[in-house]
């Protein structure tokens, strides 16, 4: 048989053999990651959340549950918080007014991904890197928003809550200052491993909307604004961005709903939280599990940038230091300037966080 044939059977049993699979798992691979002497030697693989195995996903969604279960830290300084999930959230709350529309908002979040990929894996046992969630596969499927795999309520992270009208929202329940149209839900979520009150939330934050006493975490699924907002040509163009300024200005985008530019970082966070859930509302949206795997994506487009044109883009960041002051007539942010997480981890500079394969960080994405 001459090679040409051979390689195009290898080939063509590989395509037949892929679709049919349970994605494999690839424990054994990902426990081998390692960073020795700040070294990054083998690092984490951040995978998309559909990809991973049966046991992967369990395994994931275990550990998250494991962190909504422990004590928070001896010294914690997050007001209110009893657990460690509590203080992701708390530290994200407290920070809020300085990581929005400022140009830490990719940094600083990058940094925060990593801290809870940390303590899910050497607090909580998880072998592997934080997934991530690509809405672009599901908004391009056709397929209708509520059955998205992510919502799974065995092998996903459940749906929305059941309807609140708009005339029974009470103050405290949560809502964004700007109503969210098309929103079908704000209940506490109903199915899956993340109802109340086996999963449940608490903090003293800053903002005046939080609730102090335990809390179930609640979804208001707002589709037509998903599909409105996470649009593959806004991905493009982050990618494509020749600065850091405008990469991160076409990321995070305007703070305003269902502007005349789609706006994927809203796409994922109010079409999952509308306008009653946490995963709409700026402050407490860490509430919710799936923040980090949206989160994920949008750190993932910022690394897909990078590696377009390095070791510059590891070395580009602009913004301004006070929200919304996009000219920077109060000052700009810098390399040097500091990634505060609170008591949560340690406050590291911003050119510690630009290198995912190096420094503090050690992963990668598949
Ligand atoms: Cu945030």
């Amino acid at each position: 048989m001459k090679l040409s044939t051979i390689i195009l059977a290898a080939f063509t049993t590989l395509t037949v053999a892929v679709p049919l699979a349970e994605p494999q798992d690839t424990t054994a691979e990902l426990s081998a990651t390692a960073s020795i002497g700040g070294l990054c030697i083998i690092p984490k693989v951040r995978r998309e959340w559909r990809t991973l195995s049966k046991t992967q996903k369990k395994s994931f969604i275990d550990a998250v549950l494991c962190l909504a279960k422990k004590p928070k830290e001896k010294g914690s300084s997050i007001g209110g918080a009893r657990t460690r999930w509590d203080e992701f959230q708390g530290i994200h709350n407290e920070q809020t007014p300085f990581i929005h529309f400022t140009g830490i908002f990719v940094p600083w979040h990058r940094y925060f991904l990593s801290v809870v990929e940390d303590a899910l894996v050497k607090e909580c046992g998880y072998k592997g890197g934080l997934p991530y969630w690509d809405w672009l596969i599901d908004a391009e499927s056709g397929v209708p928003f509520e059955q998205w795999p992510i919502f799974d309520p065995v092998l996903g992270f459940g749906g929305n809550g059941p309807y609140i009208p708009d005339s029974e929202v009470h103050p405290d329940d949560n809502p964004i200052p700007f109503p969210i149209p098309g929103r079908t839900g704000g209940g506490c979520v109903s199915d899956g491993p993340f109802t109340f009150p086996g999963f449940k939330l608490s903090i003293n934050g800053t903002d005046p909307h939080i609730q102090r006493e335990e809390h179930c975490l609640r979804r208001d699924f707002s589709p037509s604004l998903a599909l409105y907002d996470l649009k593959r040509t806004v991905w493009d163009e982050t990618i494509a961005a020749p600065d850091f300024h405008s990469m991160w200005r076409s990321l995070e985008g305007e703070p305003r709903v269902m502007g005349p530019r789609p706006n994927i970082h809203h796409g994922g966070h109010n079409g999952v939280g509308g306008e009653l859930g946490q995963m709409g509302h700026t402050y407490n949206s860490p509430a919710d599990p799936i923040f980090y795997l949206h989160h994920a994506n949008l750190d993932r487009a910022f690394t897909q940038w990078q590696l377009k044109k390095l070791p510059q883009r590891w070395f580009d960041v602009h913004g301004n230091i006070q929200a919304y002051d996009f000219a920077g007539a109060n000052g700009n942010i810098t390399l040097a300037y500091p990634l505060n997480m609170g008591s949560v981890a340690k406050t590291r500079k911003v050119i510690e966080v630009m290198n995912t394969w190096g420094g503090p960080l050690c992963y990668t994405y598949a």
